[in-house]
């Protein structure tokens, strides 16, 4: 089984494993990025057994509406029981790594609003330690050479990403050769860094279940 076979797989896993909490009143929370649009794409074979999604990028939402399938305002939303989202790296913690598609902000007030996070993930996004992937925060952009000097003095190299302007108009910068031990404490130490929005460390609220493609089949982990 190739990458783009266990993305499918754990997209369609994810359908499986929250269609029998599904009703005609379920609204369920959408990530972004190659295996969310799995999961998309096989979500929306059942998009008559709920009734619509909140996306966490417009990209998202395009394509939750070229399915069909209605999208909400998260504001118009009063509880979210599910959000299912790829990620660029997980731990063993199920503490991820996410940004790598500049969705972090949008996607991280979703997971903070859903009752369950299901993270889902080729094998190759499973770590012992996080960080061989760089850690994007999403910045003000007046804020850009600010918050690089801070990051710098937490040990981190960033990078501007260039041409990326996100959904809420700010800019990224990507964190290389940070070293993770203790996702929780760098994830508050960023986030106390003026300037910075959001960064892709979602330690302090963690996936709940990663459904992680293997060429074994699709493993679930909690
Ligand atoms: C999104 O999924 C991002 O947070 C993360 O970067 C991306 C992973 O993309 P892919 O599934 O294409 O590897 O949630």
């Amino acid at each position: 089984m190739n990458q783009a076979q266990m993305k499918q797989a754990v997209g369609q896993a994810a359908v499986e494993l929250i269609r029998p909490q599904l009703d005609s009143d379920s609204i369920v929370g959408v990530g972004t990025g190659s295996t969310a649009n799995c999961f998309i794409d096989a979500l929306a074979q059942i998009k008559t057994e709920f009734d619509g999604a909140v996306a966490s990028s417009e990209a998202t939402a395009a394509r939750l509406k070229s399915h069909g399938i209605p999208v909400y305002d998260l504001n118009t939303v009063s509880n979210l029981d599910v959000y299912v989202d790829g990620a660029d790296e997980s731990d063993h913690h199920l503490h991820l790594i996410k940004g790598g598609g500049a969705a972090l902000t949008r996607e991280k007030i979703v997971a903070a609003v859903a009752k369950t996070f299901v993270c889902i993930a080729d094998q190759s996004k499973l770590v012992d330690v996080l960080g061989a992937f760089p850690l994007p925060v999403e910045v003000i952009p007046m804020a850009r050479s600010h918050v690089a000097r801070e990051l710098v003095k937490l040990g981190g190299d960033p990078v501007y990403r260039e041409g990326c302007v996100t959904d809420n108009g700010n800019i990224i910068l990507d964190v290389h050769n940070l070293s993770i031990v203790d996702p929780a404490q760098l994830e508050r130490d960023i986030n106390a860094i003026v300037g910075v929005v959001t960064n892709g460390l979602f330690a302090a609220r963690p996936a709940d279940v990663l459904l992680l493609g293997t060429p074994d089949g699709v493993k679930t982990l909690k």
